[in-house]
C-alpha cells in the first residue's frame, strides 16, 4: 500500500480524498495556490506545499510544480480528483517517468476515451450501441450533408475533442447545416484547439443516465449501478440521484452488462463512468466515458455503501476486485450548492461566508470545504458544498433533503439553495418525470422581497 499520497486538487474533493487516506493510514500532501492558503484541505493534510499564484494554469494545472511538490515530500502516489489535470493524459505519462503511481487509468486509455469519435468507434467495434452518425470525423461540409441525408433530421454536430456541450449544434433542416457546421467548427477550435467535428442523429429529450464502473489491473471489472444526471442547466449538473427514476431492473441489467463489457474491452484500471443517453423507449446509447472520480460519486457510495475513493486507491495499489454487479439498496439525492445567484442567471457570487450552519441528522451527508469566515475565491469553480440525502424511497429522500436545506445557513454570499428548494417542491420533479429538457421549462419563482 502507498505510504504517502499527494492530492493534486482543492476544495471539497481534496478533503474527500484526504479523509479516506486517513482511514487507510496513508499520509497526505496537499498542494495549494496562494488563494487557497487558508483552505481546509491545507489544514487537514499531513503536509502542504504552495505551488503558485491563484490562476489555475500557474498552480493546479501546472504539472512541473506538482511534480516538484512530489519530489520534496517523497509522496509515492498522486490522486488527481476531478477537473484540473484529472483527464489530461500528459499527467499519468509524466508520473510514469518519475515512477510515481497515478491513481487512475493509463495515459493511453485516457487519450482513447478523450477523443470522442475514437471512443465511439471503439464502442461500435465491440458491439456497444452508439447513436447513428458519421463514421469518424467529418471531412468537410459536403461530408456532413451526405451523412445527415442518410440519418435524417434532427441531427447534431459535435466537437471530437468536446464534451460538456461546447461546440454542439442541433440541425433541424437542410438550411441550418452550413451555419451549424461553421459555428461548431469555430467554437471547437477556440475551446479545444481542435476543429474536428462529427455528426449524429439528435435524440429529443433524452435521459442522461450513467453507470459507475471499476476495473482492476488483472482485467476484472464490476458495475456499481446508475446515476440519473438529467437535471442540468447549460450542461452543468445541479442535482443527481440514484437509482434513476426511469430505470427498470431489465434496463439496469442490460446497461450494466454493456458497461462491464466496455471496462473489460479497454482493460480499464480504476473507477470510471460510462455516460449513456436513454430515449423514451428505453433505447440506450454510449455517449462518452469519464476516466476520473466524479462530483456525483457520493450518491453511488450511499446506495451501495462503498467508498469509491478507497476503491480507487486499492486498485492503484494492485488489489483485486470481483467480476460482479452491485445494486442500489437505498435512494440517494445530491444537491450541488454553488456560490451563485439563481435569481440572477446563476451569476457566480464569491465572497466571505460570514455565518454558517451545516445540516446533519439522519440520512444527511455534507461534503464541503467551507467554514464560517472562509472566503470563496473568484478563481475557481463555484461548487462550495454537496448535500446528499439517503432514504429508503425517493419520496423520503426528497423530504430528508428538503428538511436539510431548510436548516442550511450560508450567510454573506448567494447560493443555489433556493433553486433546489423550488425544484424539490415541483410536482413534476416529485413525480420522477425528469429528462435533460426538464430545466428548460422549469420556471424559478422570484424570491419574496422580504427574503432579500
Ligand atoms: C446529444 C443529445 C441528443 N442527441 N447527442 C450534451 C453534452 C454532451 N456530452 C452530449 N450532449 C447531448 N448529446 C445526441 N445525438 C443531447 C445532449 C444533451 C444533453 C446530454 C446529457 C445531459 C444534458 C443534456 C442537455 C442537452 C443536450
Amino acid at each position: 500500500m502507498f505510504k504517502k499520497i499527494l492530492v493534486a486538487n482543492r476544495g471539497e474533493i481534496a478533503l474527500r480524498i484526504i479523509r479516506t487516506c486517513k482511514e487507510m493510514n496513508i499520509k497526505t500532501v496537499a498542494v495549494y495556490s496562494s488563494a487557497d492558503a487558508d483552505s481546509l484541505h491545507v489544514k487537514f493534510a499531513d503536509e502542504a506545499v504552495c505551488i503558485g499564484p491563484p490562476a489555475s494554469k500557474d498552480s493546479y494545472l501546472n504539472i512541473q510544480k506538482i511534480m516538484a511538490a512530489v519530489e520534496i515530500t517523497n509522496a509515492d502516489a498522486i490522486h488527481p480528483g476531478y477537473g484540473f489535470l484529472s483527464e489530461n493524459p500528459t499527467f499519468p505519462e509524466i508520473c510514469a517517468k518519475y515512477k510515481i503511481k497515478f491513481i487512475g487509468p493509463s495515459a493511453k486509455t485516457m487519450r482513447e476515451m478523450g477523443d470522442k469519435t475514437n471512443a465511439k468507434q471503439t464502442m461500435k467495434r465491440i458491439g456497444v450501441p452508439v447513436i447513428p452518425g458519421s463514421d469518424g470525423n467529418l471531412k468537410d461540409i459536403q461530408d456532413a450533408k451526405k451523412v445527415i441525408n442518410k440519418i435524417g433530421y434532427p441531427a447534431i454536430i459535435k466537437a471530437t475533442a468536446g464534451g460538456g456541450g461546447k461546440g454542439m449544434r442541433i440541425i433541424r433542416n437542410e438550411e441550418e447545416i452550413e451555419n451549424a457546421y461553421d459555428t461548431a467548427k469555430q467554437e471547437a477550435k477556440a475551446s479545444f484547439s481542435s476543429d474536428e467535428l462529427y455528426v449524429e442523429k439528435y435524440i429529443e429529450n433524452p435521459h442522461h443516465i450513467e453507470i459507475q464502473i471499476a476495473g482492476d489491473q488483472y482485467g476484472k471489472a464490476c458495475h456499481l449501478s446508475e446515476r440519473d444526471c438529467s437535471i442540468q442547466r447549460r450542461h452543468q449538473k445541479l442535482l443527481e440521484e440514484s437509482p434513476s427514476p426511469f430505470m427498470t431492473d431489465k434496463l439496469r441489467d442490460k446497461m450494466g452488462k454493456v458497461a462491464i463489457k466496455i471496462a473489460k474491452a479497454i482493460k480499464y484500471e480504476g473507477v470510471g463512468t460510462i455516460e449513456f443517453l436513454v430515449d423514451k423507449k428505453r433505447n440506450f446509447y454510449f455517449m462518452e466515458m469519464n476516466t476520473r472520480i466524479q462530483v456525483e460519486h457520493t450518491i453511488t457510495e450511499e446506495v451501495i455503501f462503498y467508498d469509491l475513493v478507497k476503491e480507487q486507491i486499492k486498485i492503484a495499489a494492485g488489489e483485486k476486485i470481483k467480476n460482479t454487479a452491485y445494486f442500489p439498496r437505498m435512494h440517494a439525492i445530491q444537491c450541488r450548492i454553488n456560490a451563485e445567484d439563481p435569481f440572477k442567471n446563476f451569476m457566480p457570487c464569491p465572497g466571505v461566508i460570514t455565518n454558517l450552519h451545516t445540516p446533519g441528522g439522519h440520512g444527511i451527508r455534507v461534503d464541503s470545504h467551507i467554514y464560517a469566515g472562509y472566503t470563496v475565491p473568484i478563481y475557481y469553480d463555484s461548487l462550495i458544498s454537496k448535500v446528499i440525502a439517503v432514504a429508503q424511497t425517493r419520496a423520503e429522500a426528497i423530504e430528508t433533503m428538503q428538511r436539510a436545506l431548510s436548516e442550511y445557513v450560508i450567510d454573506g454570499i448567494k447560493t443555489t439553495i433556493p433553486f433546489h428548494q423550488q425544484l424539490l417542491a415541483d410536482e413534476n420533479f416529485q413525480s420522477g418525470n425528469i429528462t435533460t429538457a426538464f430545466l428548460d421549462s422549469f420556471e424559478l419563482k422570484k424570491r419574496e422581497p422580504a427574503e432579500d
